[in-house]
């Protein structure tokens, strides 16, 4: 079927979670739904809060545009908006899209009839930016610990974070979550050449099955995980990336607040060394 027509078929109302038949519609391309006027609402207020903080601000130099969250002394309240209250309001508003956007895909989800995975995986890069901007600043006691918004100062915090903790590569759930992240690039080198080899040959050749897939894989390495078993494989390596990730900053202060290094001494105090 066409997509077009495949388009005619499938837009019909039904599957809202929110709002029955109010936003039931398309606008263009996009579904709109309850969920996409909020994320429409919060992202162009999130957005227009950034560009009037930078016009307060003292560049527009956009790699030098930066909202810093507010100082240490302001704990975990509310700070005025021109000392880290910008920061505080935009953090609510890019929560609240984030989750609209991820709830809007569910709700395409329920009307396609398909499975939840898309948000689920989405959902876990919400928990990373949570991890960052509240879990790890209100277990600290402060919304100061969170990162500024700002495309270089949100790099120097990323070093000045790590060299606190001396060497940030000694966080074993650092290393978990870098692992991953390779694992998931290696997979996915692997995947997207192991199909174009198959599906897309020169002119003229034919277009080979799965069983050559499985039969490559076999012929290389002994076993085939299987057309459908390789994106499970990836989502679960993309996931664990992003879950581990959010777990390394997490502990990184309300757990472990010397140097990494100094982390790995259990292996020293082990008493089969004695
Ligand atoms: C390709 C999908 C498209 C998305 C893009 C990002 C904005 C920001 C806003 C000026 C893969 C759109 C960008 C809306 C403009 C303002 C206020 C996704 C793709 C193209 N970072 N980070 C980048 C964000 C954090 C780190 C680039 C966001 C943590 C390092 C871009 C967040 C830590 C490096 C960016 C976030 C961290 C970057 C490219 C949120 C640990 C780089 C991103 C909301 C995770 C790289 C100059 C990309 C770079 C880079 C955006 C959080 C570390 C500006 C939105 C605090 C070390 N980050 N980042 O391709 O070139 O993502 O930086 O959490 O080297 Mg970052
Ligand atoms: C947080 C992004 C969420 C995004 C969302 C969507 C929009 C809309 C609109 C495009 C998590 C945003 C969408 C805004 C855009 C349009 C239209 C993703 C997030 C919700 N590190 N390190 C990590 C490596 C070092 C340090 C993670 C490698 C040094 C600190 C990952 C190296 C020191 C932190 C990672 C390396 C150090 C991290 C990042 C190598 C610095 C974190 C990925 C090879 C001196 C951060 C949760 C991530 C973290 C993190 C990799 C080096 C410090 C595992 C490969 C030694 C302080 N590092 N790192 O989390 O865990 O993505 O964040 O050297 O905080 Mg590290
Ligand atoms: C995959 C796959 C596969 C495919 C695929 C893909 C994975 C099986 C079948 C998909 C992959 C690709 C296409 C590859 C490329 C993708 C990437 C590299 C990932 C990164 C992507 C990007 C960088 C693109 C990002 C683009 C985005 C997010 C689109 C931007 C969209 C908008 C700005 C509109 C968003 C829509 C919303 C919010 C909802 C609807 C709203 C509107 C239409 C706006 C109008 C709003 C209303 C009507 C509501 C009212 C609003 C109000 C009142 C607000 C007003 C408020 C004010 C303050 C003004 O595996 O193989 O092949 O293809």
């Amino acid at each position: 079927m066409a997509l077009l027509s495949f388009e005619r078929k499938y837009r019909v109302r039904g599957g809202t979670l929110i709002g029955g038949d109010l936003f039931d519609f398309w606008v263009g391309p996009f579904y709109v739904g309850f969920f996409g006027v909020t994320t429409a609402i919060f992202a162009s207020l999130g957005t227009a809060l950034i560009l009037y903080s930078a016009a307060i601000g003292p560049t527009w130099n956009p790699w030098l545009i930066s909202i810093a969250p507010p100082d240490l002394k302001y704990g975990l309240g509310a700070a005025p908006l021109r000392e880290g209250g910008f920061w505080q309001v935009i953090t609510v508003c890019a929560i609240v899209s984030f989750v609209s956007w991820a709830l809007r895909e569910v709700e395409i989800c329920r009307k396609l009839g398909m499975g939840y995975h898309v948000p689920i995986a989405f959902s876990f890069a919400i928990f990373a930016y949570i991890s960052l901007v509240v879990i790890r600043p209100v277990l600290l006691g402060a919304w100061h610990f969170g990162f500024p918004y700002g495309i270089f100062s949100h790099l120097d915090w990323v070093s000045n974070t790590g060299y606190q903790y001396l060497h940030f590569h000694y966080n074993p759930v650092h290393m978990l979550a870098v692992s991953f992240f390779f694992t998931t690039i290696l997979a996915l080198a692997l995947h997207g050449s192991l199909v174009l080899s198959a599906v897309n040959p020169p002119k003229g050749e034919e277009v080979k099955t799965p069983e050559y897939e499985d039969t490559f894989f076999r012929d290389l390495i002994g076993y085939s995980i299987g057309t459908l078993g390789i994106h499970r494989l990836g989502l679960l390596l993309a996931l664990n990336a992003g879950f581990w990730s959010a777990i390394c900053i997490i502990i990184s202060g309300p757990l472990w607040t010397r140097g990494w290094p100094e982390w790995w001494n259990w292996w020293l105090n082990l008493p089969i060394w004695s």
